[in-house]
């Protein structure tokens, strides 16, 4: 590569995530961008303050739906994501409200998938319904049945993929191109795999949103949420969804805790893969465990899509226990250094029992029906010492 190539191509994922939106000239040479602890902005003059409301004039106002602080991660979170703007707001469930309520009326039909966070599907098949809009459910995992479901009047789909809690793995590129040829947008909730992973816009995603809670906080210290998608849209969300619905702006701490996670985040998630693939191939192996579910695993069903889709495979394994959910139960208590807690993403090790916990907002049956058993139990693999985290469950499992 020529130097002039060099300097051409865009910096790497890592330089992005340290530098992207912010210049320490701009700000007295600090390195780290300041947090702008402040909830309004004062107008040089009243002609100006009259600009700004009407869109005449750039500058901040008031802190619910902008901050300097806010404005660096949103820029930060673009690039990476590969999307002209973001938008940051108060946590994921934030993040999907903003997006539903903005672009969605009554009247209009959305298709989801029917495997997502609990309350995510909670809001989705009980809010949604309330304000007229017509909500289809589909396994998307099956692209035909998803050919069958979407229709001329589908306005969204929404997905997550790899879904939680059972890792299913979405082909975000075969939905998107469904999806476009009657019109409509596609929400991929990108939570599990992190833009360092995985990329939905450039597959043809419109809208991705983000748990920033999880992966791309990276410390279990924060509750956040962002969007990434085309300036119209952000700019669609942050005026109805963020400024008048919902009011979930983020505060600008947070922000800079994000900012902060977000630079380790690639290193993060490597490790969070590696020692991932090293706990699922112990479970796989392991006389006491039924079934194993992880995207980097030959056994996966989905293994070549994944390969194909995600450069890496997460933090997250999920698997069923012979004995179910007794079993389950014995094994999660038998953890020593394996912690017993909801969320993921986080440096400590977490295991949950997502029938009882994230995923209890599903009745039985529905929960049968979408592939989320009684007995699964699900990992969240941190980033202690590798040999640790597994000593800790091979020892669980044994003492059954
Ligand atoms: C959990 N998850 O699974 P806030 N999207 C995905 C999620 O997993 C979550 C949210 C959105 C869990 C929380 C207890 C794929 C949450 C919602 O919690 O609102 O930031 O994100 O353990």
């Amino acid at each position: 590569m020529s130097d002039k190539q060099k300097r051409n191509r865009q910096p790497g994922f890592s330089t992005r995530a340290i530098h992207e939106g912010y210049d320490p000239a701009d700000h007295l040479g600090a390195l780290t961008p300041p947090i702008f602890m402040t909830s309004t902005f004062a107008f040089e003059t009243a002609e100006a303050g009259g600009e700004m409301f009407k869109g005449e004039r750039g500058g901040y106002i008031y802190g619910r739906t902008k901050n300097p602080t806010q404005t660096i991660l949103e820029q930060r979170i673009a690039s990476l994501e590969g999307g002209e703007a973001g938008m940051a707001v108060g946590s994921g469930m934030a993040a999907t409200s903003c997006v539903l309520l903005s672009l969605l009326s009554a009247g209009d039909e959305i298709v989801i998938d029917h495997t997502l966070y609990g309350n995510t599907f909670a809001h989705l098949t009980q809010t949604l319904p309330r304000f007229g809009i017509k909500v289809k459910l589909a396994d998307f995992t099956d692209i035909e049945g998803v050919r069958e479901t979407v229709s001329e009047e589908t306005k969204m789909v929404f997905f997550e993929t790899p879904a939680n809690p059972n890792v299913r793995v979405i082909d975000i590129t075969e939905v998107a191109t469904i999806v476009h040829k009657v019109g409509g947008l596609v929400v991929v909730d990108n939570t599990f795999a992190t833009p360092v992973l995985q990329r939905p816009i450039s597959m043809g995603a419109d809208v991705v949103v983000h748990s920033a809670t999880k992966y791309i906080g990276g410390h279990a210290d924060i509750i956040a949420g962002l969007v990434i998608s085309t300036a119209d849209i952000i700019t669609q969300c942050r005026q109805a969804g963020l400024r008048w619905i919902t009011g979930a702006t983020l505060s600008p701490f947070n922000c800079f805790l994000i900012l902060r996670g977000l630079k380790t985040l690639e290193l993060r998630m490597e490790r969070h893969s590696s020692t991932a693939l090293q706990a699922a191939t112990l479970l796989e192996g392991h006389h006491k465990v039924k079934s194993i579910s992880y995207p980097g695993l030959a056994s996966f069903p989905q293994y070549d899509l994944a390969r194909k889709q995600m450069s890496g495979f997460g933090g997250l394994v999920s698997f069923e226990l012979d004995g179910g959910i007794d079993a389950g139960m014995k094994m999660m208590n038998n953890l020593e250094l394996v912690t017993r807690a909801v969320s993921l993403g986080d440096s400590e090790t977490l295991i949950q029992h997502p029938a009882s916990m994230t995923h209890a907002v599903y009745g039985p049956e529905e929960r049968a029906k979408h592939g989320i058993s009684d007995g699964l139990l699900r990992l969240s693999i941190g980033l202690e010492t590798a040999e640790d985290i597994l000593e800790d469950i091979e020892a669980a499992l044994n003492a059954l």
